[in-house]
């Protein structure tokens, strides 16, 4: 068993002098934000039990005076030879702390008990419970998935010592990295890497300020909807749900895509999935997708498993958005699509044509190929000639 724990300080204005780089701003911060949550120390039934005694006020952290509690336990059992054989000891759960400590706080993110600091690819992300983004999440995943999008998210980025953030209409939105852990530790966000957290929260504030503003909201919704939607506090601006905020706006100012992009996205309806999903086969790394669906799909031993959503379902919700991520036509002419959900973008679903056509509403495609773009314009002109010559 290491020492750490005898041989260091712990208390935040000590620990900054292990921290030669610590800033008087950083120290200060560290000072005001002393919590180790169980994110930082880790998860498992040991530690869950470690923190039902030493969490005294069941915040899911443990402060200052918790930990001074929880260091008299430590002192006590020091000399006591009845250690616990297996599991995690008071000892050990004392020294992890220490450990998070002398790192210092807010210098690092930390996921039940590693460091998982933002390097600007986005790996494995959950959609969270708590929040309806499946429609930023899916745009996210399509946009990373490509290589015009992965070059202009990662342009978007912006990382400073302590801060990380996202450029958003020439606006830098900032997040320190004890903001950034709160917001994981609050389970509200996205789950996994948490680079797709730092979007989440920098469109979230975005889409906040541009509501302070009544020109930037819609002119046909009604002013005694608008109040009540605003004046629930609970309710995210990244929600899609039925109160969403975010609809309120002008559709123009929340184009996710285009803000990151530049560029436009196109409604595709089903007439016209073939020559689209064509085009996605041919060039996958300049053309991305995402569709709405009413239909839970995920994977269940390895196959799709594909459930109708509503909203008195355990869905709660009747539509859902998600990545199609690629498309693979066989020898003979069968096109296979693969999506992504947003509850885990790390597992590829594939999916025959007809089933996703079945299950499909409509499909949102952007390119940044001018040949391209031409060629879904004119695809969709030709689709809505067709329809005016019917009307005839
Ligand atoms: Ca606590
Ligand atoms: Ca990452």
């Amino acid at each position: 068993m290491t020492k750490i724990g005898n041989e260091i300080n712990y208390l935040p204005d000590d620990s900054k002098q292990e921290q030669p780089a610590a800033s008087t701003d950083t120290t200060n911060k560290n000072v005001s934000v002393f919590k180790v949550s169980r994110n930082m120390i880790g998860t498992n039934e040991d530690i869950s039990h470690l923190m039902s005694i030493f969490d005294a006020d069941n915040d899911g952290s443990i402060d200052y005076d918790e930990f001074q509690v929880l260091e008299k336990k430590y002192k006590e059992e020091a000399g006591n030879r009845n250690q616990k054989s297996s599991g995690i000891s008071i000892a050990e759960f004392y020294n992890r702390i220490v450990n998070i400590l002398k790192n210092g706080i807010g210098n690092d993110i930390y996921i039940n008990g590693k460091i998982v600091n933002p390097d600007g690819n986005i790996d494995e992300v959950h959609q969270g419970k708590a929040l309806g983004d499946c429609w930023f999440l899916s745009k996210i995943n399509a946009l990373y998935h490509t290589k015009f999008g992965k070059a202009d998210l990662e342009a978007a980025r912006v990382v400073k010592e302590g801060e990380y953030g996202v450029k958003i209409s020439g606006k830098e939105y900032m997040f320190t990295v004890a903001e950034i852990q709160a917001a994981i530790d609050s389970k509200k966000y996205s789950f996994g890497d948490p680079d797709a957290i730092i979007y989440e929260l920098a469109f979230e504030k975005y889409f906040d300020e541009l509501l302070e503003n009544p020109d930037n909201l819609c002119d046909d919704v009604e002013k005694s909807t608008i109040s009540a939607i605003i004046n629930n506090t609970n309710a995210s601006s990244l929600n899609g749900g039925k109160n969403s905020k975010y609809i309120l706006l002008k559709p123009e100012l929340t184009d996710v895509i285009k803000l990151l992009t530049g560029f436009n996205t196109y409604g595709i309806s089903k007439s016209d999935y073939p020559q689209i999903l064509k085009m996605k086969a041919a060039n996958n790394e300049e053309v991305a997708i995402t569709f709405s669906s009413n239909y839970a799909i995920t994977l269940k031993n390895g196959e799709p498993h594909i459930e109708k959503m509503d909203k008195n379902s355990n869905f709660g919700q009747e539509c859902h958005e998600y990545e199609l991520k690629n498309v693979v036509i066989s020898e003979n002419g069968d096109m296979t699509v693969i999506i992504t959900n947003p509850w885990n973008n790390n597992e590829d679903i594939p999916l025959t044509m007809e089933r996703f056509r079945a299950v499909s509403s409509f499909i949102s495609v952007t390119t940044s190929n001018t040949a391209l773009e031409n060629e879904i314009r004119d695809i969709k002109s030709k689709h809505s000639m067709d329809g005016a010559k019917a009307k005839v």
